[in-house]
C-alpha cells in the first residue's frame, strides 16, 4: 500500500485538481433540484413568468460547466492512473530482471505475467474509477442527505433510512458476482492454458493420435467457462431486479408520504420535486457501494501480489566493494567448491584450475552437475562451500557486470527471440564490425546457410518469420556468444544438434581463437579430445581427470565412452578420431 501511495504522491497535484473538479460538480448538482423546485414554486404556481428565462440560463450554464469540469476530472483520473500503472509496470519488469536464477526455478511464467498484465491492471482500475467513484458517491450522498434534512426532516429521515437496505443488497450482488468471477477468472486461465498449450504442442499431439483427447479437454473447460457465466448470469438476473424494485418504492414512499405533506400545505410542491431528484444523489452511491468495494478489494488484493514480488530480493548481490580487474585475463579456479540446490548437494570438493586460454572439458551422464558446474562461473548461482576464483579474485568480490560481460555463454537450451537473425547474434553486443560479425558467424558456421535465405542476415525467426532446424538454432547461439569475444567461453552441449563434420569445424575455429578460456560440455569423444583438460563428473564429483591420451590408459569411464563412441571403428587409434 505504501508503495502505491508513493507513486500516487508523484502525481498530487492531478488529485488536487480531480478533487476540485469533483467538488465543483456536486455543488452545481446541488443547485439543479433547487432552481427546478423554483420553476415550480415561483413560476407556474406563482406566475412570475419573468424568471423562468433567467432560471432556464442558470440550468443551461450548469449543465455545460458540470461536463466541463467532469471532463477535466475524468483526465486528471485517467492520465495519473494510467502514468502510474505505467511506472508500476516498469519497476516491477526492472526488478524481475535483477533476480536471480533460483527465483526463476521455482516460479512460473504464468504467474509472472499475470502479475504484470492483470496485477496492474486491477490496480489501474481502483485508480482510474474506484478512488474517484468513492470520493464522488460519498460526497454526493453526504451534501445531499444534509440538504434533504434541511428540506424536510421526517421525509428525509424515512428515505435514508431504506438506504441501509439498498446497500446491503448491492453489497451481497456483489459479493456474489466476485465469487463467480474470480472462479471465471480462474477458469478462463485454465481454458487459455489449454488451448496455449495444444497449439504450442501441435506437433506432438498430431504425432501421438491425441487429437480427439485434446478435442474432449476443451470441451470440457468451455462447458464448464459457459456454466459459470451462466451462474453469474443467475446471480444478476436475482439481485438487480430487487435493486430496481427498491430504488423505486423509496420513490413511491416518498412521493406519496410527500403529497399528503404538501397537501397539508406542510411543504411546497416544488420542495417536493426537488426532494424527488435528490433522492437520486442516495439512491447511486447505494446502487454502487458493492461496485465500488469490490473494485478496491481487487485492486487491495493485487497490491499485495505484486508487492511480494518487490520484496523478493536477488540472491545474487553486487559486492559492497566490487572489484574490477585492471586486465581480465580468464584465469578459473575453484577451490573445495560445492554446491546445493534448495539442500541437495549437486556438487561436491570440485577442484580445477583452468588457466587463460586453456580449454577444458566436462562430460558426465544427464544429471551430474555440468551444467551446475559452469554455473558458478558467472554467479548465476554461489557455491555452498568453497571459493570459484576468476584472476586470483573470487567472483562474489568481482563487479557483477564486468564478470558477466566477459563470459560468453552458449546455453543448453537455446533460445532466440522472434526477431531477425542478425539482432540474434548481436544480442547485447554494441558498435559489431562487421568483419567481427562475418568471423563470428563462419565460425560458427551460420554464414553458410544464412547466405541462401531470401533476406539473410535480416530474415525474421521465429513465430512470423522462418523455421531453423534444432542445429542451425545451436549454431546462432554459438555465433552469439562468439562475437562478444570475452575471454570465457562457455559451451554447455552447444554443438549436440550438429553432424559430426560441423561439429569438428566448429572446434577447428574455436581452437584458433587462442585467447579465450573454454569450458565445453559434451557428449562426444569427438568434441572434447583436444582439451587441455577432461573431467568426469558422477554424481557431482570429478572421478576422473586428465587429457585425452591419459584417459584412455586410465581405461576407466573415458575409455568405456570411447569404445563405445568408437569402438566399432577403432580401439586405440586416437588419430582417426575427428
Ligand atoms: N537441479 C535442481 N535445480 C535446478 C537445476 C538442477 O535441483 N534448477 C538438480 C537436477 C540434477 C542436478 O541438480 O539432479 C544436476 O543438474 P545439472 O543441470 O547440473 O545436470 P547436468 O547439466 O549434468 O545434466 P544434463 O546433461 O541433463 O544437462
Ligand atoms: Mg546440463
Amino acid at each position: 500500500m505504501r508503495r502505491l501511495a508513493s507513486y500516487m504522491k508523484r502525481y498530487k497535484l492531478f488529485y488536487v485538481i480531480a478533487l476540485l473538479m469533483i467538488s465543483g460538480s456536486i455543488t452545481l448538482d446541488m443547485f439543479n433540484p433547487y432552481l427546478i423546485k423554483r420553476i415550480v414554486d415561483e413560476v407556474i404556481i406563482d406566475g412570475q413568468v419573468h424568471l423562468f428565462s433567467m432560471i432556464i440560463t442558470a440550468l443551461v450554464a450548469i449543465t455545460i460547466s458540470r461536463s466541463i469540469f467532469g471532463y477535466i476530472k475524468e483526465y486528471s483520473f485517467d492520465l495519473s492512473a494510467s502514468r502510474i500503472i505505467m511506472e508500476l509496470r516498469q519497476d516491477m519488469f526492472n526488478h524481475i530482471q535483477k533476480l536471480s536464477f533460483s527465483y526463476f526455478d521455482k516460479t512460473n511464467t504464468g504467474e509472472l505475467m499475470s502479475r504484470i498484465k492483470d496485477d496492474t491492471e486491477n490496480i489501474l482500475n481502483a485508480l482510474a474509477f474506484g478512488i474517484m467513484l468513492l470520493i464522488e458517491q460519498s460526497l454526493y450522498f453526504i451534501v445531499a442527505s444534509i440538504l434533504l434534512f434541511t428540506l424536510n426532516w421526517k421525509l428525509a429521515l424515512l428515505t435514508v433510512l431504506i438506504m441501509p437496505i439498498l446497500a446491503y443488497i448491492a453489497v451481497n450482488l456483489e459479493r456474489k458476482v466476485g465469487e463467480t468471477y474470480g472462479k471465471i477468472s480462474d477458469q478462463r486461465a485454465a481454458l487459455n492454458t489449454t488451448a496455449q498449450e495444444n497449439i504450442a504442442g501441435v506437433r506432438l499431439v498430431k504425432a501421438f493420435g491425441r487429437e480427439k483427447f485434446e478435442i474432449r479437454k476443451f470441451l470440457k473447460q468451455n462447458r464448464y467457462n459457459y456454466r459459470l457465466n451462466m451462474e453469474q448470469a443467475k446471480v444478476w438476473s436475482k439481485y438487480y431486479p430487487k435493486i430496481e424494485f427498491l430504488s423505486n418504492v423509496v420513490l413511491v414512499m416518498v412521493i406519496t408520504v410527500g403529497g399528503f405533506f404538501v397537501i397539508g400545505n406542510e411543504m411546497t410542491l416544488g420542495t417536493l420535486v426537488a426532494f424527488g431528484n435528490y433522492i437520486f444523489m442516495l439512491i447511486w452511491p447505494m446502487r454502487m457501494i458493492g461496485w465500488i468495494t469490490n473494485i478496491i478489494a481487487q485492486c487491495y488484493a493485487s497490491i499485495k501480489k505484486v508487492e511480494k514480488i518487490f520484496e523478493e530480493e536477488p540472491h545474487i548481490k553486487e559486492p559492497d566493494k566490487p572489484v574490477r580487474p585492471e586486465k581480465f585475463m580468464g584465469h578459473v579456479v575453484f577451490k573445495d567448491v560445492s554446491f546445493e540446490y534448495n539442500g541437495i548437494t549437486v556438487l561436491k570438493n570440485i577442484n580445477i584450475d583452468v588457466r587463460p586460454g586453456t580449454t577444458i572439458a566436462i562430460m558426465g551422464m544427464t544429471g551430474a552437475g555440468k551444467t551446475s558446474l559452469i554455473n558458478l562461473i558467472g554467479r548465476f548461482y554461489d557455491v555452498s562451500s568453497g571459493n570459484v576464483y576468476i584472476d586470483g579474485i573470487d567472483v562474489r568480490n568481482m563487479d557483477l557486470n564486468v564478470l558477466r560481460s566477459n563470459i560468453s555463454i552458449v546455453m543448453q537450451d537455446v533460445f532466440l527471440f522472434s526477431d531477425t537473425i542478425e539482432e540474434n547474434i548481436k544480442f547485447g553486443v554494441k558498435d559489431v564490425l562487421s568483419e567481427e560479425f562475418i568471423s563470428a558467424s563462419k565460425d560458427s558456421k551460420v554464414h553458410g546457410f544464412v547466405s541462401k535465405m531470401p533476406y539473410k542476415y535480416k530474415t525474421l525467426i521465429g513465430e512470423r518469420g522462418v523455421g531453423l532446424s534444432g542445429g542451425q538454432k545451436q549454431r546462432i547461439s554459438i555465433s552469439r556468444a562468439l562475437l562478444r569475444d570475452s575471454k570465457i567461453l562457455i559451451l554447455d552441449d552447444a554443438t549436440s544438434s550438429l553432424d559430426m563434420d560441423t561439429e569438428y569445424e566448429i572446434q577447428k575455429s574455436l581452437n584458433e581463437r587462442k585467447g579465450m578460456t573454454k569450458f565445453i560440455i559434451a557428449h562426444r569423444v569427438s568434441a572434447v579430445k583436444n582439451a587441455d583438460e577432461i573431467i568426469i563428473l558422477e554424481d557431482g564429483e570429478i572421478v576422473e581427470r586428465g587429457n585425452h591420451q591419459q584417459l584412455i590408459n586410465l581405461k576407466g569411464r573415458y575409455y568405456d565412452i570411447y569404445n563405445h563412441q568408437f569402438g566399432s571403428m577403432t580401439l586405440y587409434d586416437n588419430e582417426e578420431v575427428v
